[in-house]
């Protein structure tokens, strides 16, 4: 037994954390995959990394010191649970199982329960980067118990990405914490790049501008308060021409946004949870849209205003769009974390929300500037309510809404979709309004459903008899 780590599982995330663990001091990487090809690839492409190469897991377990400790770099789904299955008929009790795939929190807290019965840590770890990360460092997510922390850590700090001296992995909390916690990662990645998109559309249709003239607005962009990967990349891609035609490759690529599920695992966890993700909805939403091109199709005659788009001072006009994007963006991790905060009370988790916006600063997709606000607030008030109301958002938010609401009209005005700005203003006028129509809902709720309400002036439950006299009793609550 010569590895203190080994990796099962060796596609591209797979051999790029293998090789990433390798070239780490005091690491020795054990490697196994259920082909013996990429296997013997992986061995032959990098010498340098003294890999232990396994071609049975028998042979993987004896490779290994104890504690054993392997992470699972497959396929998401019954990929995972034959290789968990593999693993405990070779592990024995004190060993670590981690899975680094894409699980749904769920299946996590299923197989943890299920493996700690044979006395082996199991840990579901998020595992955000992509590619790059895996190999260069990312940001890391591990749930599981206690136990495997105290042998996981070490290993996982040593390969995750670093921001400003700490590295970005925590032990977010037990069995699924760490799945759920990448999910709503994901979700929040979904709802930023959505915002972005929309403002690219909106300068765009607004300004006449190129892709890369409006590659440099986002340049721009990127050495202030949007400073991020996402806001990076944008540019890139906006730059990029493409070789066959000579046109701006975002004007040859397909307008079908694809998916993988996340996103909507993050609102579906959202919906049961009553918590309210409106801006991550309507970009998981503003996807699927996009990706009915039959509807599209016969949509293209619906009625819209006369009058497209017409800027007159454009410098405004994109000022007003960055601080749209800002403020909506804000809305969105709000949301977020609203539904880790929401998450940890139902499961139980004891999760530290300003650790999570730490571990996101840096080798994730979202990684951004933003978090160190973010860590700021939760540092400052741990137990705050919701993010939007920590006095930083709250000065931001004034200093944008103007803007943001001037630029929802415009876009409404002008038959612009912008449903994550839009949705994002209406969550932020809903937070701050005194009183909502949700008293009258409750009242329609009472006349079809005898609901029941309960009253602003004295405690109780209350019902009026709608189909008798329309006198209020006092009645049992039902909710
Ligand atoms: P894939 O998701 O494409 O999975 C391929 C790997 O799964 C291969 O090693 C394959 O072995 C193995 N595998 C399968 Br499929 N079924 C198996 C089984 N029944 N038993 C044993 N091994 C099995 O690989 P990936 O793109 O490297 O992603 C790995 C994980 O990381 C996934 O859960 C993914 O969601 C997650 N992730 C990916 C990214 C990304 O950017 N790609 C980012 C973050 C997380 P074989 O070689 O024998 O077919």
């Amino acid at each position: 037994a010569v590895a203190n780590i080994g990796v099962v599982g060796l596609a591209v995330m797979g051999s790029n954390l293998a090789r990433n663990l390798a070239s780490r001091e005091g690491n020795t990487v054990a490697i196994y995959n259920r082909s013996r090809s990429k296997t013997d690839e992986l061995v032959e492409n990098h010498p340098e990394a003294g890999f232990v190469p396994a071609f049975a897991y028998e042979e993987f377990a004896a490779s290994l010191a104890k504690p054993r400790t392997a992470i699972i770099m497959v396929k998401a789904g019954a990929g995972t649970d034959a290789v968990i299955d593999a693993l405990v008929e070779v592990f024995e009790p004190g060993d670590i199982i981690v899975d680094g795939g894409n699980a749904l929190f769920t299946d996590t807290i299923r197989r943890e329960k299920a493996v700690r019965e044979t006395g082996i840590n199991f840990v579901g770890a998020g595992i955000s980067g992509g590619e790059e990360g895996a190999l260069l460092g990312p940001s890391i997510m591990p749930g599981g118990s206690d136990e495997s922390w105290v042998t996981l850590g070490p290993i996982l700090k040593s390969i995750a990405a670093v921001a400003e001296g700490e590295p970005c992995v925590t032990h977010v909390g037990h069995d699924g914490a760490g799945h759920f916690v990448k999910m709503v990662h994901n979700g929040i990645e979904y709802a930023d790049m959505q915002l972005i998109a929309e403002a690219y559309d909106l300068i765009r249709r607004g300004t006449g501008k190129t892709p890369a003239e409006i590659a440099d607005v986002f340049a721009e962009w990127n050495t202030g308060e949007l400073e991020s990967y996402l806001i990076e990349i944008t540019a890139e891609v906006l730059r990029q021409v493409d070789a066959s035609t000579g046109k701006p490759l975002v004007d040859v690529i397909l307008d079908q946004a694809g998916a993988k599920g996340t996103g909507a695992w993050t609102v579906q966890t959202a919906l049961s949870l009553g918590v309210p993700v409106s801006g991550i909805a309507e970009a998981t939403f503003a996807r699927s849209l996009s990706s009915h091109p039959e509807q599209r199709a016969v949509s293209g005659d619906l009625p819209g205003p006369e009058e497209g788009l017409e800027v007159e001072d454009v410098d405004a006009f994109i000022e007003d769009v960055r601080l749209a994007l800002y403020a909506s963006k804000i809305v969105a991790y709000s949301q977020g974390f609203d539904e880790i905060r929401a998450g940890a009370a139902e499961y139980d988790w004891n999760i530290d929300l300003g650790a999570v916006s730490k571990i996101w600063r840096a080798g994730c997709i979202i990684r951004a500037q933003f978090l160190n606000r973010i860590a700021d607030a939760y540092a400052e008030a741990p137990e705050l309510p919701v993010l939007l109301a920590a006095p930083y958002f709250v000065e931001a938010l004034g200093r944008a809404q103007g803007s943001w609401r001037r630029i929802v009209s415009t876009a409404s005005a002008a038959g612009i979709p912008a449903p994550a700005f839009s949705s994002s203003l209406s969550y932020y006028d809903g937070l701050r309004a005194e009183r909502l129509p949700a008293a009258l809902v409750q009242g329609q709720r009472d006349f079809f459903g005898a609901h029941t309400y309960k009253r602003i002036d004295k405690p109780g439950t209350f019902h009026t008899l709608w189909s008798g006299d329309r006198t209020e009793i006092e009645a049992e609550d039902t909710h």
